[in-house]
């Protein structure tokens, strides 16, 4: 095995759900407005990860339209029984409210079945395969009582694989170790002969925490582990730069190793801007259950999580392959790929309503890194602009972007988002059509530049806590990318992005 280095998958990769195949580990995690949803990556160590495909990636699989971006495609669960990919799901509509369904698939890349709803309420659905070839649903709902904060009762019900429906009794299994907040993120394993059951508690703030209890027969009763919780930072106070680390899921390597993948984030000053990301912790056996993290005592961040190389939009290859994605739906017609770049015409839907503009990025993946892209736009007029964007979600972004002044004047301008609207924070004349556009991002600040030659004109910074989750709200992480709005009509503007790349910056020297 490799050395880990923490986070195993960096920015916005929350709610870890992983499973093996031979030597082969498949991951799945949240995506929320995002399309194409719920992202599939395949590893064969566990530390590495690649893009295979995604699991909701037509249409007709999944409309999103309308809903907030924190909403949308939350904790899923992936396994695997008898040569069937299963991945149970939900879109959620606030934080207890979501539809949930089950597609299946032979191969993890894809293609996906449609959705088959499933009759349960609640979120953080999962499956469990039986010895005996049944499968177990279990999800998270809302506790009759006493009343906690969101979902207090991990409950289970039988999937019928023929008929891919519930069936049978519903069984209460557990209201958590703390008795506090969100009892959530539901995960059945047997070992030794005996159910185990894992669960996400506190929230997924500060006071995340793994939980877990066990029971002779798979439907209870369940005995809470007096342990609990079994692995959090929530004692380690602010300063520790891992937080909110939760949401277990396991998995055991063909040697018999087991592994958990949970969230966490990492921050700065308190406040984090790169989403709730999977980290990798070993777990080892007690009489008494699952030892996570032995003889570690917290997880840190490994060193080359920062000396990753610099990242090419690829013109040829599909956006999605690459990790891009748009807001709620596909963007064909608003962005396309043509010879010399990728083409952006301004739509009516802006980025802060809950649409779907013209818009696709990728995650911001390190804390220090720099975003340089080349653009050419043509025929902007009124409020029509064309440009980047450092997006945490429709509440909550920073463009920068060329458009017109109230002369008609090109410019470049850089306007702060937030549910009151935007606000500009420094323009520069822009004497031609097109404009090398710089993001740069570091422990404390977003710089918005020009370069013109070696010469870079910065037009605005924004502090970096004002794209943070801890001031903004939500459950996303900042997205880098490209974008085009202000229409009020069918718009003959037309912007080309010739040339986009994403770099890591390293740490400064101390
Ligand atoms: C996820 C749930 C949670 O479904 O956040 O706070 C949700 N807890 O486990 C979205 O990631």
């Amino acid at each position: 095995m490799r050395p880990v280095t923490n986070p195993v998958l960096p920015g916005c990769h929350p709610d870890p759900s992983v499973c093996r195949v031979g030597d082969v580990y498949y991951l799945v995690v949240s995506s929320f407005g995002y399309y194409p949803g719920i992202p599939v990556y395949r590893s064969t160590d566990l530390v590495d990860w690649e893009l295979v495909g995604h699991v909701l990636d037509r249409p007709g699989q999944l409309d999103l339209t309308g809903l907030d971006l924190s909403d949308g495609i939350w904790a899923s669960t992936i396994r695997h029984h008898d040569g069937v990919f299963y991945v149970v799901s939900g879109i959620a509509r606030g934080r207890t409210g979501a539809s949930t369904f089950v597609v299946t698939a032979t191969d993890p890349a894809g293609p996906w079945s449609d959705p088959v709803e499933l009759d349960a309420q609640g979120i953080d659905p999962s499956l469990f395969f039986d010895d005996d070839g049944r499968c177990w649903f279990t999800g998270a709902r809302d506790a009759p009582e006493p009343a906690v904060t969101g979902p207090g009762e991990l409950w289970l019900r039988e999937l019928d694989l023929d008929t891919l429906r519930l069936v049978g009794p519903e069984h209460v299994l557990w209201h958590g170790a703390l008795r506090g907040q969100w009892v959530e993120g539901p995960h059945l394993y047997k070992r030794d002969g005996r159910y185990l059951l894992l669960a996400a508690e506190g929230g997924t703030e500060r006071n995340h925490a793994v939980t877990a209890a066990s029971a002779t027969h798979v439907t209870g009763p369940y005995v809470t582990d007096p342990r609990s919780p079994l692995l959090t930072h929530r004692h380690l106070g602010p300063d520790h730069p891992v937080q909110n680390v939760g949401h277990a899921d396991l998995v055991d390597t063909p040697s018999g190793q087991t592994w958990a993948v949970v969230l966490a984030v990492r921050a700065v000053d308190d406040t984090h801007v790169l989403g709730r990301e999977t980290f990798l912790v070993p777990v080892e056996w007690s009489t008494a259950g699952p030892v996570f993290a032995p003889g570690a005592g917290a997880i840190h961040v490994g060193e080359a999580a920062t000396a990753a190389p610099v990242e090419v939009l690829d013109l040829a290859a599909p956006l999605a392959a690459q990790g891009w994605a748009s807001l709620r739906g596909p963007v064909t017609g608003l962005v396309e790929p043509v010879p010399d770049g990728l083409l952006l015409t301004p739509a009516g839907a802006d980025l802060a309503g809950r649409g779907t503009p013209t818009f696709v990025a990728r995650r911001q993946q390190h804390p220090r890194f720099r975003t340089r892209t080349r653009l050419r736009a043509d025929g902007l007029t009124g409020a029509e602009q064309a440009g980047v964007v450092a997006f945490l979600h429709q509440d909550r972004f920073v463009t920068h972007a060329l458009g017109v002044d109230a002369d008609g004047s090109r410019e470049v301008r850089v306007t702060a988002w937030t549910s009151a609207g935007g606000h500009v924070l420094g323009r520069a004349p822009l004497p031609g059509d097109s404009a090398t556009l710089l993001i740069t991002g570091d422990d404390s600040t977003y710089t918005f530049a020009l370069e013109t030659g070696a010469e870079q004109t910065v037009v605005a910074a924004v502090d970096r806590a004002f794209l943070s989750t801890e001031v903004a709200g939500g459950f996303l992480g900042v997205h880098l990318g490209v974008f085009a709005d202000g229409a009020s009509g069918p718009s003959t503007a037309q912007a080309l992005v010739e040339a986009f790349s994403y770099e890591p910056l390293a740490a400064p020297r101390q």
